[in-house]
């Protein structure tokens, strides 16, 4: 049977419905957001990855790091974009902000969010924002080793049925679980594995004012990532959200974040891995 042109985990030929983001050449390769809470191992799990494939800069206008990288798994390239820790994609400051643009508007294929075990349900919460905005998501489970160290158990299997998306157990710090994780990003990010992530239902009454401004939304800002989480912080009053789009900070945003744009394009300089 002839294979996928665009990754090699078995789609049907014309079946993908992944995009590869950025062609390197004859190269494709897929955009890999690496989110979580300060401190839960985004950039263990990084290094481990990307090993001395990296690169750091600052996002664009930002005087914060960003780090990138790159991977290959089953033959497929990963750009793997380090995000600044983040609590929650609503507040204010500048790396949770820059956290929750990426994941809004780079429109990466998958995004993993890295979670401390130990505290999961803290955790959650941000999970389930990001679910929110894409359904691309594969959660990682880490420090598991300090997790089984104080014996908190985990039902991965049951928080993936209540998710609604992948949870792989990870110990990054002795790179246990991460050949699990890159399969479920290949998954994930060609469309191979179909998420079904939990949704709030919503009241008819908001759901009903939720689709009026979202319609609104699609035509003042064409293409514009998740018009529906976007017209929700604007049904809760956001007022952040509010000002930028009313001074088209939005819709520049939504430009410059996007990979297939140029102005995107963060400056680089190559720098040996920490790994
Ligand atoms: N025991 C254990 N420690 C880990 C594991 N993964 C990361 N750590 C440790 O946790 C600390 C934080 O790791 P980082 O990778 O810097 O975490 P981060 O999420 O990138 O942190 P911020 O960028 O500040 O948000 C470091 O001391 C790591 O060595 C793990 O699986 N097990
Ligand atoms: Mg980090």
């Amino acid at each position: 049977m002839a294979s996928c042109d665009h990754c090699s985990v078995g789609c049907l030929p014309g079946e993908h419905p992944g995009k590869p983001l950025i062609q390197l050449g004859s190269r494709r390769e897929y955009v890999v957001a690496l989110a979580g809470n300060p401190n839960t191992g985004k950039s263990t799990v990084f290094n481990h990855l990307t090993g001395l494939r990296q690169h750091t800069g600052n996002w664009p206008g930002k005087t914060v790091a960003r780090a990138e990288g790159t991977f290959i798994h089953a033959d497929q390239r990963f750009k793997l974009v380090d995000l600044p820790g983040t609590y929650s994609l609503l507040t204010t400051s500048i790396d949770e902000e820059i956290a929750r643009d990426f994941v809004l508007f780079g429109r990466p294929d998958c995004t993993v969010v890295v979670c401390d075990t130990t505290v999961l349900e803290r955790n959650l919460h941000l999970v389930l924002q990001i679910l929110t905005i894409t359904d691309r998501v594969v959660v990682c489970a880490n420090l598991m080793d300090e997790a089984d160290r104080r014996k908190i158990a985990l039902e991965a299997r049951v928080l993936e049925r209540e998710l609604g998306v992948p949870v792989v157990p990870t110990a990054a710090r002795r790179g246990d679980g991460l050949d699990r994780l890159m399969e479920r990003v290949h998954q994930v990010a060609c469309g191979q594995l179909r998420t079904r992530p939990k949704q709030v239902a919503l009241d008819p009454d908001v759901e009903a004012a939720l689709r009026a401004l979202v319609s609104k939304l699609e035509v003042l800002v064409p293409g514009l990532s998740c018009p529906r989480w976007i017209a929700m912080r604007l049904l809760e009053g956001d007022a952040r959200i509010e000002e930028a789009l009313l001074n088209g900070e939005l819709a520049s945003l939504h430009r410059s974040q996007h990979p297939d744009s140029t102005t995107g394009e963060m400056a680089t300089t190559k720098q040996e891995a920490v790994a």
